[in-house]
């Protein structure tokens, strides 16, 4: 089994978490959208939309998050043995797709200083120019990415762009902060791959330093966080790139990459 993931991406983040509370052994294969590796012919010409993650079980390849971590629970079934495994209940995944419909994207790029985004977006354009060059055949679907980037440019340029998406947040959060009242997990006294969507969300918010608005504001998110990161999962795909300046080199390797790459401009 292949995953082509990044610990930038909260979707890739959500699969790790599921793979690894499942006890589920892959290939692991790093794709930095921010570096443009998502736009690598080999990639792209399997998944044209350059999103990521994508998992992939022989000639099985699924790109959604929610149908990902379904499948490895049932993987999870299979290979574990039905015992104590189960498969998530109806009133997991009702929270499952009430998390994932709040999109980070936009609401993760105006907490980011206008001079990196608009570096790295420009960088991003060069890369699919790059390929597209490379990769003719591929065209169709390159030109559709470099469309698509110049939209977030041009929305970025709104004033008012993240409200919604803040204002989704506020009342997504807002709701799990009324369920931790009645629950130490978000759907019951065990965890489940509800809380595997919801984490990423939290680690997003304190990597934007967004915790003590988001986060301390709401004293059983913050107990619950505070009891998440010490799960296993959460140190392995999560801990080991964002706690404290860990955050700094993670983000100074790629932010060094798109420089140095622009200034010798390989694309
Ligand atoms: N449909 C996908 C969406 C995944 C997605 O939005 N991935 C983001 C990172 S979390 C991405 O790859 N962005 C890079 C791009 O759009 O070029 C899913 O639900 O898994």
């Amino acid at each position: 089994m292949q995953l082509y993931h990044h610990p930038y991406s909260l979707n890739s983040q959500r699969v790790r978490l599921a793979l690894e509370e499942k006890g589920i052994d892959y290939t692991s294969h790093h794709v930095n959208p921010i570096t443009g590796k998502n736009m690598d012919a080999s990639f792209f010409r399997m998944n044209p939309s350059a999103k990521i993650p994508v998992f992939q079980n022989g000639s099985h390849i699924i790109f959604d998050t929610i149908e990902i971590i379904q499948y490895v629970e049932r993987i999870a079934l299979v290979s574990l043995g039905t015992d104590n495994i189960m498969c998530s209940s109806r009133e997991v995944i009702e929270w499952m797709q009430k998390i994932q419909e709040w999109k980070p994207k936009f609401f993760t790029l105006v907490h980011i200083p206008d001079k990196y985004r608009q570096y790295v977006s420009k960088f991003i354009r060069r890369v699919i120019i790059a390929r597209m060059a490379e990769s003719p055949d591929l065209a169709g679907a390159y030109h559709s990415k470099l469309r698509e980037a110049y939209e977030t440019d041009d929305k970025m340029k709104k004033p008012d762009i993240a409200s919604q998406d803040k204002e989704h947040l506020i009342r997504l959060l807002d709701d799990i902060e009324a369920q931790l009242n009645e629950t130490a997990f978000l759907a019951g006294e065990e965890f489940t791959m509800a809380d595997v969507m919801l984490i990423p969300v939290l680690a997003r918010l304190v990597l934007l330093n967004l915790e003590e608005e988001y986060i301390g504001s709401r004293p059983n998110i913050a107990e619950y966080w505070t009891l998440v990161q010490q799960r296993p999962s959460y140190k392995k795909v999560i801990g080991k790139y964002f706690n404290g300046w860990k955050k700094y080199m993670t983000l100074m390797k790629t932010w060094g990459f798109v420089r140095l790459r622009t200034l010798v401009k390989r694309f």
